[in-house]
């Protein structure tokens, strides 16, 4: 799925001013508000707070020098502005991340941060030119394995020196008639971030991962990349990264210097890390889940030892599924349906999968059927409690998302 950043809606002729659709009092639910200030990534032993600091260690020692010294910072708040959040990162007015349907809004000026690049133009106007930012992250979104409305990032930028005689003297303006991707400038970005990433992933991770490089798009950056990783047999996408765009850098005074920056989602290294099958693993207080990561070796140097953690992923307890079919009102919004679902079904909902979708061409009425997948990572489900929440689920429905149900 195409989502928030890497897609640029270029067909659509209409311009959909997006500010107008935002709820006066906001779209924040109490689930989601439930979760800001539990910052996963300053838990001590949790992994999301060992991956971090895995991280953090090998960007210190390994990726510093004396031009370079990286800094970290983990206690911004995530509600933020729309303005440090897209507006300053160049993201278009009509673009779709900043839907209300795509993003949790406090009101027309305030949100949570969809992506720890929110902390990007701040911390590069106050001078600073190594750091890594970590935080939670939230977004409205599909639901499986691998997606949660609330996650955690790593921000990573860094700006080169300016020196004399180097390829960066030269400023913007000089280049904005040539082909900003072929220059010798941003080729040598491109090799120092590409070369840091894959240095530090393998020396978190292991080194004998399997990575690719696929071209992507953000506003922000550009050239842009994503780094997957073949896990179970499927390219995950960990990273989002890029050379930082010549607006932003001439909008932070740094019109001289060339710069790189990247996203990763903590997560999604930490499934791979310990072999952790299912994202809401991460939320449960199963001390089953947690007793694991006590066997980690805290190293005198700072650094983490992890051989000790033999991870044994939870026997997964059975699963069942519902389905649900429905008549689509006009303003039918899947993410809608995604969070009326999650408010009832809390994290026992493993998956929601569109089965079935069908148009009557005579009445213009579509329809669509979606699989509810139910599991608990706890404990067995009985027939009985799935029927109750199916049932509330049919009951609610119609009143909290545009549709009929059939
Ligand atoms: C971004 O958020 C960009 N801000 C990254 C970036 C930073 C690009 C700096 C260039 C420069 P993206 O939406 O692709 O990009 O998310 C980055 C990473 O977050 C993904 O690669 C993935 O690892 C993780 N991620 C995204 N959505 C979810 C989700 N719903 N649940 C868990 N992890 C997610
Ligand atoms: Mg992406």
């Amino acid at each position: 799925i195409f989502r928030f950043y890497c897609s640029v809606n270029s067909t659509s002729k209409v311009l959909t001013d997006y500010s107008k659709l935002i709820p006066k009092d906001g779209n924040v639910t109490s689930l989601i508000l439930d979760k800001v200030g539990k910052n996963l990534h300053s838990m001590e032993g949790h992994p999301i707070n060992i991956i971090k600091k895995k991280i953090q260690y090998h960007f210190k020692n390994n990726l510093s020098n004396e031009n370079t010294q990286f800094k970290f910072f983990d206690e911004f708040h995530p509600r933020v502005t729309v303005e440090k959040n897209f507006n300053d990162l160049l993201f278009p007015n009509d673009h779709i991340g900043r839907s209300p349907n795509d993003t949790y809004y406090f009101s027309q000026n305030e949100l949570l941060r969809t992506h720890t690049s929110a902390h990007q133009t701040d911390l590069m106007r106050s001078q600073e030119t190594a750091f890594l930012v970590t935080g939670d992250v939230y977004r409205r979104d599909t639901i499986d394995a691998v997606h949660y409305p609330v996650f955690h990032q790593m921000e990573g930028v860094k700006i080169f020196p300016q020196t004399p005689d180097s390829v960066f003297s030269k400023s913007i303006d000089y280049y904005t008639n040539q082909d900003y991707k072929d220059l010798d400038s941003v080729k040598l970005v491109e090799n120092d971030l590409k070369k840091s990433l894959e240095s530090m992933i393998k020396a978190v991770i292991g080194q004998d991962l399997q990575i690719r490089w696929i071209d992507a798009y953000f506003p922000f950056t550009s050239p842009s990349w994503e780094m997957e990783i073949l896990f179970q047999d499927q390219w995950l996408e960990v990273l989002g990264c890029g050379v930082v765009h010549p607006e932003i850098m001439k909008n932070c005074q740094l019109e001289k210097h060339r710069g790189w920056a990247f996203g990763l989602g903590l997560e999604r290294l930490a499934m791979i890390l310990f072999n952790i099958p299912d994202i809401r693993l991460f939320w449960t207080e199963d001390k089953r889940f947690h007793q694991q990561f006590q066997q980690v070796k805290y190293l005198p140097n700072g650094d983490i030892d992890l051989k000790q953690i033999k991870f044994q992923p939870f026997s997964k307890y059975p699963s069942c599924f519902k389905d649900i079919s429905f008549w689509l009102g006009k303003d039918f919004h899947e993410n809608t349906f995604m969070e009326f679902v999650r408010q009832i079904c809390g994290d026992l909902v493993e998956k929601v999968e569109l089965v079935d979708h069908f148009e009557n061409k005579k009445t213009s009425k579509s329809s669509s059927c979606y699989r509810i997948h139910y599991r608990s990572m706890e404990r067995s489900l009985t027939n009985q409690e799935i029927d109750l929440i199916q049932q509330t689920l049919r009951d609610q429905i119609e009143n909290k998302v545009d549709c009929k149900l059939r």
